[in-house]
């Protein structure tokens, strides 16, 4: 099998265990090359940290891939995480348009919102295009809160049964992607899991629940599902995969009060490598 080559697009926080921190090395470590584009650095991310700094890179973003297009630089798979503002969204979809080959992959973690609220400077309106990148997705990765805000599904507290998870996968394909996996689905108190909606089928993965949940652990998924599906599993094992990989994370976390804003997931990494490599 010839070598995979995937660009991630999303911000730097420079500390806080999150976005390109996290993808770059757990792409890495799952045997793909990864190439970065950066559309902001930040010196922290904006979950709990005050006063943090903010350079916008969207000025930067055509530029670059510009140059890619010129030197021929193609990419198997183009994985977008956080971005910073509706101009980004935009950018983004035109860099997947110039730098994938034929059977390119774009690949979408939504990244703006959980347990039912935006994170901090996101507005309906950006949730709203988000959805529409989500639409030309192969892959989409939005977790319940993101499918809601995305979808004009009004956030009840999560899902109940089947019947919910379903129907908002219906809307989630509806809005165009190809393939949705689901994020942090419950219908037991100890048990949590995603959903796979693929060709008009629907599988369940379900884990133990751990008890707190973690920054950044949305950015790990992404990374560990898009390393393990580039290496050549399937969605569904890349989507088991990247989920045992984040209870792995936290499991090596719980207990450090000192460690808030993220997740130790350098200490899972050899076990996800273990996992997803094919040889
Ligand atoms: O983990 C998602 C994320 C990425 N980047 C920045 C963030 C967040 C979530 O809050 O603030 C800058």
């Amino acid at each position: 099998m010839k070598d995979k080559r995937i660009l991630t697009i999303q911000d730097i926080s420079c500390v806080g265990q999150c976005s390109l921190t996290v993808a770059l090395p757990i792409t890495s470590a799952c045997g793909i090359e990864t190439a970065i584009l950066p559309s902001a650095v930040l010196s922290t991310h904006t979950g709990g940290f005050k006063g943090y700094t903010f350079r916008d890179l969207s000025g930067d973003m055509l530029d670059i891939s510009n140059h890619w297009k010129s030197e021929g630089i193609r990419f198997d798979a183009v994985y977008t995480g956080y971005l910073g503002s509706i101009d980004q969204i935009e950018y983004v979809k035109k860099i997947m348009d110039d730098t994938l080959t034929q059977d390119g992959l774009r690949i979408v973690d939504p990244a703006m919102a959980d347990n039912g609220r935006l994170y901090y400077g996101f507005t309906e309106e950006f949730a709203h295009r988000m959805g529409g990148l989500c639409g030309i997705a192969d892959i989409a990765l939005p977790n319940i809160t993101e499918a809601c805000f995305m979808t004009d599904t009004p956030y009840d507290g999560g899902p109940k049964d089947q019947a919910y998870v379903e129907a908002l996968l219906d809307k989630v394909s509806g809005l165009g992607a190809k393939c949705v996996v689901l994020k942090g689905i419950s219908f037991e108190p100890d048990r949590l899991g995603v959903a796979v909606r693929q060709e008009g089928k629907t599988s369940y993965y379900f884990h133990e629940k751990m008890p707190r949940s973690f920054h950044g652990t949305g950015d790990c998924y992404a990374a560990a599902f898009t390393g393990a599906l580039m290496q050549g599993n399937s969605v569904c094992e890349a989507a088991g995969a990247a989920a045992d990989f984040i209870v792995e994370c936290i499991r090596k976390t719980i207990g450090d009060d000192s460690h808030w804003y993220g997740v130790k997931f350098e200490k899972a990494l050899p076990g996800l490598v273990k996992r997803v490599n094919r040889g």
